[in-house]
């Protein structure tokens, strides 16, 4: 784990996002664990998670015309991204972002800021099961775009549930990236938040790490 990535993750801590417990998830999974994005939520916590975005993406080395941010979550998430990258790393990418409703007057449509064009660098919040991102595709694809990438913060590493996808041995991201031909850029991974919580948490934290462990056997 690179330094910046235990960084995030103490961020991710400290701001409450990353949080231990029991949680009900949208696939219906019980887990030890949550990150809830829309938690980091002043200017600099909003400034720093650019960054890191940012710097996940340099990282990558992952190329595209564009950042899309699928409503909701990854509105925000994709302008702090864009900002980063502008200020950080010299690249001024084009933004674009969506409507859940599309609008019937004015400007029209449900796409807002940059066309939806060339090669797509989609931003948004964690990938589980990949539902979310399967519908963010058919927005690319109605556009006649092409995705570069998908870069999220946390890559849970869990099975697709049974019925979706078909390569079950596989990961959730892995099926994501099969078929739709794209990588899967994470700031961070279920294991590096493990390693974390094992190797330099304080103990009140380090306990949880059994209960992911154990949820991890099961959905991972
Ligand atoms: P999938 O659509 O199953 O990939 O789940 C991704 C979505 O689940 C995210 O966009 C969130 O809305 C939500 N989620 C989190 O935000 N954080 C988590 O730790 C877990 C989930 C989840 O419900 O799986």
């Amino acid at each position: 784990m690179q330094d910046y990535q235990r960084e995030f993750i103490e961020f991710a801590i400290e701001q409450d996002v990353l949080r231990f417990g029991e949680f009900t998830l949208k696939s219906g999974r019980v887990s030890p664990y949550f990150f809830n994005a829309g938690l980091f939520r002043s200017g600099q916590a909003l400034a720093r998670l650019g960054r890191f975005y940012a710097r996940a993406i340099v990282e990558s080395g992952l190329e595209a015309d564009v950042l899309f941010g699928p409503a909701y979550k990854g509105i925000p998430l994709g302008a702090v991204t864009a900002v980063a990258l502008a200020d950080h790393h010299d690249r001024d990418m084009p933004f674009t972002f969506n409507r859940k409703e599309a609008k019937t007057h004015g400007e029209g449509g449900s796409l807002v800021g940059a066309p939806l064009e060339g090669r797509v660098m989609i931003i948004d919040d964690v990938i589980t099961a990949g539902t979310a991102i399967g519908e963010v595709m058919e927005i690319i694809h109605a556009e006649s775009a092409k995705a570069a990438g998908v870069v999220i913060a946390l890559d849970r590493q869990e099975r697709a549930p049974d019925g979706q996808g078909g390569l079950k041995a596989n990961s959730a991201i892995q099926e994501v990236e099969a078929r739709f031909s794209m990588p899967v850029v994470s700031i961070v991974t279920l294991d590096q938040v493990l390693e974390y919580l094992e190797q330099y948490a304080q103990q009140e934290l380090s306990g949880h790490a059994v209960a992911i462990r154990d949820y991890r056997a099961q959905y991972g």
